[in-house]
């Protein structure tokens, strides 16, 4: 596995940005200040990219800030913070904007996105088109570039003795929190777990003190949040290809001049490459240190929970919001 030092991949994105626009100077000496708010934590590979690689390419005419932690806005509120004028940005995910657009959830439909190369063609391609209009048209929120969080597994407080996890029968009854958002409770269900919702940041106290069975997230999340110290297993589930979408302002958007729109573009998929490149090798490199730690790692059947799981959905009140045609050319574009 190819190990990107983090300054060389940081100069490699960052050049390649700025080498190709240079950083307009500032009309009038304002500088405008672009706050991020975001449930994820600051050393997060998102967050990290946002501060070491988008925030140094507008600070031209920019300067930037970040809530951490949901301390600025709680997990699920920052859309409605932007769209209210309170906000310039997010790390949105299409879970949170199904609550406003429910074809959004095709895109947080478990074992539909492959890898995350078919996240970033479905992204750049038009079938996006529309769904990126209505949400600017009718949120007032640009979506300007995809990243991504992960692959996401079933993570429990339970030994694999107590609980092995091979299909998702073996998932009944099983207290496992996920997101507030109804994408994520239908996904939950559809494991063949009983979802809970609960915030981000309320995650390892409730393991912790076993208010939860388990959560679901990437293995990069399950280190950055220390899960392993309250959990004792992992079933690669997989059951999720998981994205997030650098969510802007369209009315900050709407004030910049035409340099300034292009250099703003240019640092969010600058972020997004390079914190998909970070996230990648965490994700590929992270399985024995959380071993070490005393938590089981294993695969289940995986067949029979993508079949499962793609069983729920066929039917459902989620498929039927979804665009004619849209799931055909989202598998289309995969491998
Ligand atoms: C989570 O709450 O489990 C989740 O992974 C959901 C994602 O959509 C995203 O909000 C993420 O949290 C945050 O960015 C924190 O990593």
């Amino acid at each position: 596995m190819l190990k990107l030092t983090r300054r060389a991949a940081i100069t490699s994105v960052a050049a390649l940005g700025l080498a190709m626009s240079a950083i307009p100077a500032v009309a009038d000496g304002h500088k405008m200040t672009f706050t991020l708010a975001t449930s994820g934590s600051e050393t997060d590979q998102r967050s990290v990219a946002m501060a070491e690689v988008f925030a140094p390419m507008v600070a031209g005419f920019a300067d930037y800030q970040a809530g951490y932690n949901g301390t600025l806005f709680a997990q699920g509120t920052e859309l409605e913070a932007i769209a209210g004028g309170n906000l310039t940005m997010s790390i949105a995910s299409a879970q949170e904007l199904a609550q406003f657009f429910p074809e959004f959830s095709i895109f947080a439909t478990g074992y539909v996105h492959q890898d995350a190369a078919h996240q970033v063609r479905v992204f750049n391609d038009p079938l996006m088109d529309p769904f990126k209009q209505k949400v600017e048209d009718e949120l007032g929120v640009k979506l300007l570039s995809v990243m991504y969080l992960g692959r996401r597994h079933v993570n429990l407080r339970q030994t694999r003795e107590e609980l092995d996890v091979q299909t998702p029968a073996d998932l009944a009854g099983v207290n496992l929190r996920m997101p507030g958002t109804d994408a994520w409770q239908f996904l939950g269900a559809a494991l063949g777990a009983s979802p809970t919702p609960l915030a981000f940041s309320e995650v390892y106290t409730s393991l912790s003190s076993g208010a939860i069975d388990g959560q679901d997230n990437p293995l990069p999340t399950v280190v950055d949040q220390k899960f392993y110290e309250v959990t004792k297993q992992i079933a690669l589930t997989s059951h999720l290809v998981d994205l997030n979408y650098i969510a802007f302002s369209a009315e900050t958007w709407n004030s910049l001049d035409a340099d300034q729109k292009i250099t703003v573009q240019r640092a969010a998929d600058a972020a997004a490459a390079y914190g998909r490149l970070k996230q990648l090798d965490k994700e590929n490199n992270l399985a024995d240190f959380i071993r070490s730690q005393g938590v089981e790692i294993y695969t289940p059947d995986l067949a029979a929970f993508r079949t499962h799981v793609q069983g729920q959905y066929v039917g459902s009140e989620a498929a039927a919001s979804w665009p004619e045609g849209v799931l055909e050319k989202i598998n289309a574009l995969g491998n």
